[in-house]
């Protein structure tokens, strides 16, 4: 996209203070994706600052904090940024664990807060399944149906991802059992024994996922996780089978023949895991894998894998499904990561969360459970995040957002090229789609040194795998954005190599 001024959510031609966070003033002209977003960070105590430190031992008398950085002013956010309660201002590219679509306090939401029309939905949390409002289906139309991946139309809200992800699994199952009664209805001794946990009501059968993959943590998704050890330590897991996920060669298109083999060699353990767990009587009822491996370490994986996954799950007439919780809604540059990859049909299940504000998944006919209460819970999501995922959608159409993540991602990316190919030593791998990028570090110490100076610089950044930085922004991220971290990243990398 030429022109980005020109969007329409931008507005342009401050001049950012950086000497406010100790590096040399520089007078750039900034685009702002936000008229109210303040014109850089602003950092003026330690991180996490006196009152957050307060706070989080207050909260820690209520619960275990550990994993608490800081306490947030959330009033004060706004755009791209993230505020402290000790007033710190953040340029944020981590966006609560990759879930904020449109920034801070955007004025399209919090109008869609004020509308009257939209009181009820916001007042009255209804059980889905039983009690839907009256606008429910064009809900579901203008917010859902109206991003559906291209091939699946049948969609079904959840909470959070783990229990998209968790439901997936089951339509999976019901859809496999469905097919080998062969159209014989269901069993009086199937219904005793389920309620028993034994079979024929509870038969043997698994899900394939890949090494370093990440799912969630209730029981079935966990049964698929790979990575983190703090999400599996002390729980029991079934015994499905894994396979391994490529580890491929950056950039990709240099390595394309070693990748190439790698990922032949990948494909070939889904076949013979596949039949392994058929000769354990405990058949393969579906595959899942994300297109990115995310918390694993943005593990990439080219088109051929893909297609070549689809094509295994064909033969063995078995589901795919894609975990595109932390992929989908056009971080990568189009909406649903997969659409990169040309499949030949579409996959069968697309699960989804984070910035799509609601749980849930898409998936094909065949998958639609026949009888009620099979796919259910009290809530089924929530209503009032649809409202607030119209408005999303909706910006990113008026505003070509998608555009958008494209070039702030390629200007992004070749900035950390260009700063590895400077510290080779310390960075490498530098990859990415769209805005969906990362670059590891030699090692996680130092990953994690260069986070804290960050971030004590004004910059709220993530990690993932061993020693992976992560960008997870808003799709509102400008070029102007990118030139901020990258003058404050160089500062960072070249004070760590004095
Ligand atoms: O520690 C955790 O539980 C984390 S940290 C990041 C995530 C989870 N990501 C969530 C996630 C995901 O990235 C993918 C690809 N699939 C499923 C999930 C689970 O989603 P939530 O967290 O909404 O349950």
């Amino acid at each position: 996209m030429a022109a980005l001024c020109s969007v329409r959510s931008c507005v342009s031609t401050v001049t950012r203070g950086l000497r406010r966070y100790g590096t040399p003033a520089v007078a750039k002209a900034v685009v702002k994706s936000d008229p109210l977003e303040p014109d850089g960070p602003f950092v003026n105590t330690e991180i996490p600052g006196p009152l957050s430190r307060e706070l989080i031992q207050e909260l820690d008398t209520i619960q275990n904090t550990k994993a608490v950085h800081f306490f947030v002013d959330y009033e004060r956010c706004q755009g791209n940024y993230i505020a402290d309660v000790d007033g710190n201002v953040l340029l944020d590219l981590y966006t609560q664990i990759a879930s904020v679509p449109i920034g801070y306090n955007h004025p399209r939401l919090l109008d869609a807060l004020m509308k009257d029309e939209n009181r009820a939905t916001f007042v009255n949390r209804p059980a889905l399944g039983v009690y839907p409002p009256r606008d429910w289906n064009s809900r579901l139309k203008n917010a859902l149906l109206s991003v559906s991946p291209s091939g699946l139309n049948q969609v079904q809200t959840m909470a959070c991802g783990t229990c998209s992800v968790e439901h997936s699994q089951k339509a999976m199952f019901i859809a496999y059992q469905r097919r080998k009664r062969g159209g014989r209805p269901i069993s009086s001794e199937e219904i005793q024994s389920c309620l028993d946990g034994r079979g024929p009501g509870c038969p043997n059968l698994s899900v394939l996922s890949f090494k370093n993959g990440l799912h969630g943590r209730t029981m079935g998704a966990l049964g698929v996780t790979h990575a983190k050890w703090p999400l599996k330590l002390d729980f029991p897991v079934p015994d499905w089978p894994v396979a391994s996920f490529p580890t491929l060669q950056y950039p990709l298109n240099q390595f394309a023949r070693e990748n190439r083999a790698e990922e032949n060699r990948c494909l070939e353990e889904v076949r013979e895991r596949i039949h392994a767990w058929d000769r354990k009587d405990c058949p393969v009822a579906g595959i899942i894998v994300e297109p990115i491996q995310s918390e694993g370490g943005d593990n990439h994986a080219t088109p051929y894998f893909f297609q070549g996954l689809q094509d295994i799950a064909k033969e063995h007439e078995i589901p795919l499904m894609l975990d595109e919780v932390q992929t989908g809604c056009g971080s990568t540059g189009k909406f649903w990561a997969h659409e990169h990859w040309n499949l030949r049909e579409a996959p069968d299940i697309v699960c989804f969360s984070k910035k799509m504000l609601t749980g849930g998944f898409y998936y094909k006919d065949h998958l639609r459970p026949q009888e009620g209460h099979r796919i259910f819970n009290t809530w089924l999501g929530d209503p009032s995040k649809l409202i607030f995922l119209e408005e999303v959608v909706n910006l990113i159409k008026e505003d070509d957002l998608l555009d958008r993540v494209e070039d702030t991602g390629s200007h992004l990316l070749s900035g950390l090229h260009d700063v590895q190919d400077r510290f080779p030593g310390l960075l490498s791998k530098a990859r990415g789609v769209g805005t969906y990028c990362s670059i590891d570090v030699k090692d996680a110490d130092t990953r994690d040194i260069i986070l804290h100076r960050l971030r004590r610089k004004g910059i709220n950044l993530g990690s993932c795998g061993s020693s992976s930085i992560r960008f997870r922004p808003t799709l509102l991220l400008c070029r102007s954005h990118v030139d901020i971290f990258m003058d404050i990243f160089d500062s960072v990398i070249s004070e760590l190599h004095l």
